[in-house]
């Protein structure tokens, strides 16, 4: 059985994609800091194998330990690693920012992306034509007003998705960037530190992304052939025209 890591699992995006992937035939590697909700996402993939495992991504000893840990059936069989796990935290003009904000998305969105790939990339050399896939985001590609260091962050992602599709090359890896757009998960709860309102009015008046609109997503990426690789994704709701534009009714 093939096998595919996905980082933060425990909601949103990485859920949705477990589900997706669960229904392709994928054995799953469920990783996040909830592990409570590991456990309940496990009870109902039962259709294949799941493993779960606590981890922060940011902490790399911690990286190296999980995959290290991994049964050797598993990870002899890596396939697919999905670097999903991050998040935004505030938003505002950088001098009203707190660096508590910042060191939370560098390290988690950064940092603990490159921990993962550089912990996993030797299990998927194992494999021609595996995919590595990171989430960035459309403030991956622009910036918008309030966004520096989350939009920051993600245009970090860009740019270390472009520098492993040719770190990579040779090991066959496809390398594979996905910039969505506004998306309703627990993403701006997130961000908004539990002000459900605040959260909700992001998206007022538009239909946004669902998380299984990036899951369908992926499972077309990695439903393609050998030969084919899908570098670049941006994806956003029709009500979007860009990081800061939306036509809400
Ligand atoms: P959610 O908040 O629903 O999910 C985020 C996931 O990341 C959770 O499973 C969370 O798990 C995990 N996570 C956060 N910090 C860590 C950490 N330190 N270690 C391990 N896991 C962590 O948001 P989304 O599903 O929307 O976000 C998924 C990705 O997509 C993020 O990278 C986000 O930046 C990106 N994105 C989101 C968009 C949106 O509009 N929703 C648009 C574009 C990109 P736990 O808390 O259990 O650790
Ligand atoms: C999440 C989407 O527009 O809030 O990456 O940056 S946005």
């Amino acid at each position: 059985m093939k096998y595919a890591i996905i980082t933060g699992a425990s909601s949103g995006f990485g859920e949705a994609i477990a589900t997706e992937l669960q229904n392709m035939g994928y054995g799953l590697v469920l990783l996040a800091r909830r592990i409570d909700r590991l456990q309940e996402l496990q009870k109902k993939l039962n259709k294949t194998e799941v493993y779960i495992a606590p981890l922060d991504v940011r902490d790399e000893t911690a990286v190296q330990k999980c995959i290290s840990e991994l049964p050797v059936h598993i990870s002899a069989n890596i396939f697919v690693l999905i670097n999903n796990a991050g998040l935004a935290v505030g938003r505002g003009p950088l001098d009203q920012g707190l660096s508590d904000d910042w060191n939370r998305m560098l390290d988690t969105n950064v940092k603990g992306l490159l921990y993962m790939s550089h912990a996993v990339i030797p299990l998927l050399a194992q494999h021609p034509f595996s995919h590595l896939i990171n989430l960035s985001s459309i403030a991956g590609k622009e910036v918008y007003a309030g966004g520096n260091v989350y939009c920051a962050s993600k245009h970090a992602v860009d740019a270390i998705s472009k520098s492993l599709r040719i770190d990579l090359l040779e090991k066959q890896i496809k390398v594979c960037n996905i910039a969505p757009g506004a998306a309703q998960t627990e993403f701006s709860l997130v961000r908004f530190k539990g002000d459900a309102q605040t959260a909700t009015q992001v998206y007022d008046g538009f239909e946004p992304l669902q998380a299984t609109d990036i899951a369908q997503t992926v499972a077309f990426i990695l439903s393609r052939p050998a030969h084919v690789s899908i570098a670049d994704i941006t994806i956003m709701p029709s009500a979007q025209a860009n990081g800061s534009l939306f036509n809400r009714k």
